[in-house]
């Protein structure tokens, strides 16, 4: 079979905004949104929605200077398995995703369990565009302009209680928009999981569109996280509930294949995968090899977070 993949913050200022006046208007919206409930009408964002016409964002201090990939690679050599297992079918395929209506349910350990519209998820703040790798386990990688918001801000709306340790993510399931999903390549839906201070930290971003526009559907439409320190496949696409749990969850590709594929998934040049190394990498669109880094190269900012762990065994 198909290698399944069987197989610092925001602190921004003014001048690092495009365009100003852009900047001008969230800020005024910033402003008075504390006082709104969530759903608000807002009509300059509302009509950008409709319209689905470029996405104002703040650029971001986060983002790697590298040079991103083009956006024909980015949105033609896919992983999305509900679209089918070749690089090139969630192009072909994904154009059958209904994007709208679209709801995300935040459940389990939280004070306040919430169903989000879409929209008003493009409604909690300014967009940031973070320009990050994303390295797959099967040995390639891209440089991508997100543009997301963090997935704390998220988060923390809902109120996470103490109990909570675990993040699980539940992608769209849907037989007759998903074609994929008709064959047990793996247990459907797709399920992603990360420990809470990883779904917390500032680098996890909950991506609403790249290249700045709203996401085109075969890269996960109309929202996917993006972890940037772990392997591709942690990053769930087309996302409809998120749980908090107390108890390690189980995800797709562990039940798949638990040998290969471990909850933690850090990109780590030293552990290989069992069938092939992971030392280094192909970037799309280059010819030769590059070395890989830890934790994908964000190992000042994550490293702390596995202080003591064993990364062999927890891979
Ligand atoms: N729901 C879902 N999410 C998914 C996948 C998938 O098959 N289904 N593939 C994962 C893998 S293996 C990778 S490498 C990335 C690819 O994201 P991209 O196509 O935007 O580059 O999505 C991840 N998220
Ligand atoms: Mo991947």
């Amino acid at each position: 079979m198909l290698s399944i993949p069987a197989r610092r913050t925001n602190d921004v200022t003014p001048s690092e905004i495009t365009p100003r006046e852009v900047f001008e208007r969230r800020r005024d919206f910033l402003g008075t949104a504390a006082g709104f409930a969530l759903g608000t009408a807002l009509a300059p964002l509302s009509a950008a929605l409709a319209s689905e016409k470029p996405l104002a964002s703040i650029k971001s201090p986060l983002s790697t200077p590298e040079k991103p990939t083009p956006l024909k690679d980015v949105t033609s050599y896919n992983n999305f398995y509900e679209f089918g297992t070749d690089k090139a079918d969630p192009a072909l395929h994904a154009h059958t995703l209904k994007t709208r209506p679209w709801t995300v349910s935040i459940e389990g350990l939280v004070k306040q369990p919430k169903t989000f519209a879409i929209d008003d998820i493009f409604r909690l703040g300014a967009l940031e565009e973070r320009i990050y790798r994303l390295r797959c386990v099967e040995g390639w990688s891209m440089v991508i302009p997100w543009l997301g918001l963090p997935l704390a801000t998220l988060l923390k709306s809902v109120e996470p209680l103490g109990s909570a340790k675990y993040v699980e993510f539940i992608s769209a399931a849907d037989p007759k928009t998903m074609p994929g999903v008709n064959r047990s390549v793996i247990d459907w839906p797709y399920l992603e999981g990360l420990r809470l201070d990883e779904a917390m930290h500032p680098l996890t971003l909950l991506a609403l569109g790249l290249y700045g526009e709203v996401l085109p559907k075969q890269n996960g439409a109309p929202l996917r996280l993006v972890v940037p320190w772990k392997y591709g496949f942690k990053s769930g696409k087309s996302i409809v509930k998120i749980r908090l749990v107390e108890k390690q969850p189980q995800t797709a590709w562990m039940k798949a294949n638990p040998r290969e594929y471990g909850f933690y998934s850090n990109v780590n040049p030293e552990v290989d995968h069992p069938r092939w190394s992971q030392a280094s990498e192909r970037r799309i669109g280059e010819f030769l090899k590059r070395k890989t880094l830890p934790f994908n190269g964000y190992a000042d900012q994550v490293a702390p977070l596995y202080a003591g762990m064993d990364l062999k065994i927890n891979f």
